[in-house]
């Protein structure tokens, strides 16, 4: 039987549905291409079947509800999905499945993506959240700094440790692993976790609250066990590469009630599926779907100001999916990384306000000071941005700022 998937013009209930907004580029007529997704992703396939009885259409079948332009909306029913078996790997199955490889349609990107509150309401969401990071930092107000130590992979613990004391001793509150860096054997994640800790504890009697995120990526099997010990090895915070782990590992480690440290989430690979504006998924879907898996802090681009590809209208959908009221969760912290140098931080805060996490690697290892230096840099960067006062008349009394601007400019 053939059944339409086209239903124009309804209205379908967000209660009772996941309504998804796709771009498409084909040359079928938009209703044809339209429908060929609706059919793929739900009840039907290239033709029509004796097995599709008309109560499964009507129950399961996907719903064309707007065509607009090459942009089409379909709604996919809520029983079409399962939380407690299925979650986000079924929940992608379904929105971001085989419809990206069907013959039908050139190119195809998941635009947006609204789930009803029957299945936002089985996850949870973050643990800590922007709040919570603030209520661990004491810093109620300013935007969080923060680096990454480099070389990417390479340095002994001992020597990561050092750097992590440096860029505290200049006034950062955030240091990371590398998204490469988990447990190489010039630095497993025990040394390099019971170091990082030492200098943590280091500074915090010397004044100074900072936590370092361990990259605990690995495969779904060991991870909440490398969370768990990293934890014990005195980690303030763990780091997971979302897209390279899964959002089933980010939803793993959020839920599990061992874990008891902030999750920062790294996005590495996802260049694959966000930066083509015709194919693949945009990182607006990807942020919604972090932050119902429990992502307390998350890489949401540099408005396009920095080295990555990106632009400033999607980063900041990007930040407003962190902070939107409309669902239940905790905010999350919104972090731009990415070729960030102190010049660049009054035009990122103007951009996407305070509550933000900006990180810089290159930007503070890149120093002509060393990393004290780089880190005292982007502290008076965002001290400025944060009191509204230009960065070059800022920099005629902080020496470190003056340097960095002196040899990367100022945006
Ligand atoms: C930045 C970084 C981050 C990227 C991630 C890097 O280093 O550590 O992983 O910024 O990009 O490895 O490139 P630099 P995004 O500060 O030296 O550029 O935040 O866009 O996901
Ligand atoms: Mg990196």
């Amino acid at each position: 039987m053939d059944y339409s998937y086209l239903h124009l013009g309804e209205k379908a209930d967000p209660d009772d549905h996941v309504i998804c907004v796709y771009r498409i580029t084909t040359k079928l007529p938009m209703e044809q291409a339209a429908a060929s997704l609706a059919a793929e992703q739900s009840t039907g396939t290239w033709t029509g079947i004796s097995t599709l009885e008309r109560d499964i259409f009507e129950r399961y079948g996907g719903r064309v509800t707007d065509i607009d332009g090459n942009v089409a909306t379909v709604a996919f029913p809520k029983d079409d999905f399962c939380m407690d078996i299925g979650a986000v790997p079924q929940i992608l199955s379904i929105i971001a499945g085989n419809l990206f490889g069907l013959h039908s349609i050139d190119k195809v990107r998941l635009e947006n993506v609204f789930f009803p509150k029957s299945i936002r309401d089985e996850f949870k969401g973050p643990k800590f959240g922007l709040a919570g990071l603030r209520r661990i930092l004491d810093r109620p107000e300013k935007p969080l700094v923060g680096t990454i130590v480099k070389p990417k992979i390479g340095l002994s613990p001992k020597d990561t440790a050092r750097y992590v004391y440096e860029s505290g001793k200049g006034g950062l509150t955030n240091s990371k692993d590398d998204e490469t860096l988990v447990n190489q054997k010039f630095c497993p994640l025990q040394d390099r976790t019971v170091a990082i800790a030492e200098v943590l504890d280091q500074l915090e009697s010397e004044g100074h609250k900072m936590v370092h995120a361990i990259n605990v990526s690995t495969s779904g099997h060991k991870i909440i066990e490398a969370a768990e010990n990293a934890q014990a090895w005195g980690a303030k915070q763990i780091m997971v590469d979302v897209l390279t782990t899964g959002f089933a590992a980010v939803q793993a480690l959020a839920e599990d009630p061992s874990i008891k440290v902030p999750i920062h989430v790294h996005r590495t690979m996802h260049g694959a599926m966000t930066r083509d504006p015709l194919h693949g998924i945009a990182m607006l879907p990807i942020a919604k779907l972090c932050r119902m898996c429990g992502a307390d802090a998350l890489h949401v681009g540099t408005l396009g100001i920095g080295k990555m590809e990106g632009d400033s209208k999607s980063d900041i959908n990007n930040i407003d999916a962190c902070f939107d009221r409309s669902v239940e969760y905790k905010t999350v912290m919104p972090v731009c990384s990415g070729g960030v140098y102190p010049g660049l931080i009054d035009k990122i805060v103007r951009a996407a306000g305070r509550d933000v996490q900006i990180r810089a690697g290159g930007g503070v290892a890149g120093h002509p000071g060393g990393i004290r230096a780089g880190a005292l840099a982007m502290s008076q960067a965002v001290d400025a941005a944060f009191f509204g006062i230009p960065l070059d008349e800022y920099a005629a009394t902080h020496n470190e700022l003056r340097t960095a601007l002196d040899m990367w400019g100022l945006k």
